[in-house]
């Protein structure tokens, strides 16, 4: 049986792929495993049925089985070791390839977080212009080291991995604030990433999504 995720009945960023249904679809297209996707609206989310897989009353979640999961890294890393192709086999190479996938999420994204709330929900408090620039450049401190880092190679320990995947699914939130357009080594590999036939998958479905939601 194939494994069922969640996603927004209508996504808030309009098909732009920036919800975190996104990496687990796109890591599901990567191993080439079939999934279904139960689409929960925001009220359904908060129901008991959709608490019970996630406590946090989010998405995505992931069913396989007997066995239920939320956060979008832990599904990824789940399906990464379950299936070949987003984690290598030798051990210390894999090792590595999940370090990247911890840097996505604890070091790189809490800062692009950050820049989302201060846009988003913060933009009319008084100290938000003096807050702002502050956001931005922890940020590009990142983004700094990150293109240190990866210099000219394609991805960021030897063959795309699981890492890469998260890498550039966090970098992509930046979209639209030029942050990422400073760095173009960081450009050209979320450029390269999205041209993976299994990213451009995962996209399409999502996107069939939104087109289903707001013709409906
Ligand atoms: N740490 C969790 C994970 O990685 O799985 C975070 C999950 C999460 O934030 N889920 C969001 C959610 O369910 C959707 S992805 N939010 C509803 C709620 O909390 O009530 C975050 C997201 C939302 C919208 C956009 N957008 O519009 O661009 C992008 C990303």
């Amino acid at each position: 049986m194939s494994p069922t995720i969640t996603a927004f009945k209508s996504s808030p960023d309009r098909g732009r792929g920036l919800a975190r249904d996104m990496r687990v679809r796109w890591a599901l297209e990567e191993v080439g495993q079939p999934y279904d996707v139960r689409l929960v609206s925001f009220t359904e989310m908060k129901e008991p049925a959709h608490l019970a897989l996630h406590p946090f009353g989010q998405i995505p979640t992931y069913e396989d089985g007997d066995l239920a999961l939320f956060e979008s890294g832990a599904i990824v890393f789940q399906i990464a070791e379950r299936h070949a192709g987003l984690l290598p086999d030798d051990a210390n190479a894999r090792a590595r390839a999940v370090t990247w996938m911890f840097a996505a999420l604890s070091t790189v994204e809490p800062p692009i977080m950050d820049l989302q709330i201060a846009k988003l929900v913060e933009r009319d408090k008084t100290w938000s212009e003096q807050r702002l620039p502050l956001v931005e450049d922890r940020i590009r401190a990142r983004l700094g080291e990150l293109s240190n880092r990866l210099g000219d190679a394609d991805w960021l320990d030897g063959a795309f991995s699981a890492g890469d995947l998260m890498m550039v699914s966090v970098l992509q939130r930046l979209g639209g604030s030029g942050l990422v357009d400073e760095y173009p080594n960081l450009s050209a590999y979320i450029a390269r990433a999205e041209a993976r036939p299994a990213y451009k998958r995962a996209f399409d479905a999502q996107y069939a999504v939104f087109l289903a939601a707001s013709s409906g």
